[in-house]
């Protein structure tokens, strides 16, 4: 009998990449999906065909157990959030409630419905914020730095919570930076790839950032659902970091994407205080060892390839934009 699995967050990144796993695995998936005005479908058009998609939202529990219901999981990941650090400000009691209490009311759902089914949440390297050991692992203590932060270290705690008070099988994962061309136009490596693109088909004249000093640990989405998928096989549940255990800054991601285009980056980035943040986290830096040797995961693609990677699919993506193919870039 092939193993189901409900993924919450489904539209978005890794809820794309997750998808295409359990699939290639023989999963049969349910999606579950915030009712939008707008399409919300681009990342996962080429899969609806093979899905079952559910109209729910972490902000109600009636829909959340209905999901549960519906789909009667195995495995439920719950990859839904608002889950743009730099919003949590001006949103923050939405990302609380979404990011943070919506983990609880997912959990209570899986409780409620199917007790014995294995559960993922999608935590995050922003729970360590202004750090307090370097590299940080399993063991390192939180200091959030954003309404995001904090609402993330809340959806940690509840899912230990709910591990160590009724046996449910709950791991969180704590996943550093992952990136790709399904990316979000928002964040730091989507804006700079694609604007970097667009200024070599003479379609933009600059680029405009906030911090350029501040470090991430980025790697490949692609390779992170692999660890996610990993940590609800094992005999026991836990808590695992995933990362590449190397790190750059917003600058070096400047240079190797305008590089790879042949650009001089310093001719086109301007800074700009509308895009820093009312308190930033710095570096973040992940030691993945436990992964490694527990899970047997690592990650594939490097910095510099995943950085060329992405800027390729906005090139792609231009020339399939001139050819009438796709709609213009929508600009962050
Ligand atoms: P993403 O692209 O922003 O996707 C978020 C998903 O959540 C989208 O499908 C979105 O739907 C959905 N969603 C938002 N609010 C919802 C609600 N109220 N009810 C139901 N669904 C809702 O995020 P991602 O990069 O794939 O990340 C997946 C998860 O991992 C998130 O929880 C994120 O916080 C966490 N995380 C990400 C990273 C990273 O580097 N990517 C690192 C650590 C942790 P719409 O498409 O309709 O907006
Ligand atoms: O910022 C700096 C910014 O928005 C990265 C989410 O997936 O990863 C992500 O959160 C860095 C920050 O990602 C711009 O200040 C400079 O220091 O790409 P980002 P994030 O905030 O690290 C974590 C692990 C998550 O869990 C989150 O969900 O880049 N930066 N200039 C900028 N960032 C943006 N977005 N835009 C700029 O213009």
């Amino acid at each position: 009998m092939a193993k189901k699995a409900l993924v919450t967050g489904i539209t978005g990144q890794d809820g794309s990449y997750l998808t295409e796993l359990l699939l290639q695995k023989k999963y049969q998936v349910f999606g579950l999906v915030q009712r939008s005005a707008t399409d919300p479908f681009d990342n996962i058009r080429h899969l609806l065909d093979d899905i079952e998609i559910i109209v729910g939202d972490l902000s109600d529990s009636g829909s959340l157990i209905r999901a549960l219901q519906q789909s009667d999981p195995d495995e439920v990941y719950n990859l839904a959030a608002q889950s743009f650090v730099k919003s949590s400000w001006d949103i923050p009691e939405m990302t609380g409630d979404v990011t943070g209490l919506g983990v609880t009311r997912m959990l209570e759902a899986v409780r409620t419905v199917k007790p014995q089914a294995r559960f993922y949440q999608a935590s995050s390297s922003e729970m360590f914020g202004q750090v307090a050991q370097t590299p940080q692992r399993e063991t390192t203590p939180f200091h959030p730095r954003s309404p995001y932060g904090v609402a993330k270290v809340y959806g940690h705690w509840i899912t230990v919570n709910y591990r160590e008070s009724y046996d449910m099988f709950a791991c969180s994962g704590i996943l550093f930076n992952h990136e790709s061309p399904r990316r979000g136009y928002e964040f730091v490596t989507r804006k700079v790839a694609s604007t970097a693109a667009y200024i070599k088909e003479g379609l933009a004249s600059e680029l405009t950032l906030g911090n350029l000093d501040s470090k991430r640990d980025w790697g490949f989405a692609g390779d992170y659902v692999e660890a996610m998928w990993l940590m609800l096989q094992q005999d026991a549940p836990d808590d695992y970091v995933i990362g590449t255990g190397e790190n750059h800054s917003v600058q070096e991601l400047c240079e190797v994407a305008f590089g790879h285009l042949g650009l001089d980056w310093t001719k086109y980035v301007k800074q700009d205080k509308r895009f820093m943040r009312p308190a930033e986290v710095e570096v973040l830096l992940s030691d993945p060892s436990k992964a490694r040797k527990n899970l047997k995961w690592q990650t594939k693609v490097s910095f510099e390839k995943l950085i060329q990677m992405m800027v390729d699919a906005e090139m792609k993506r231009i020339v399939e934009m001139r050819a009438g193919e796709v709609p213009g870039l929508p600009r962050a």
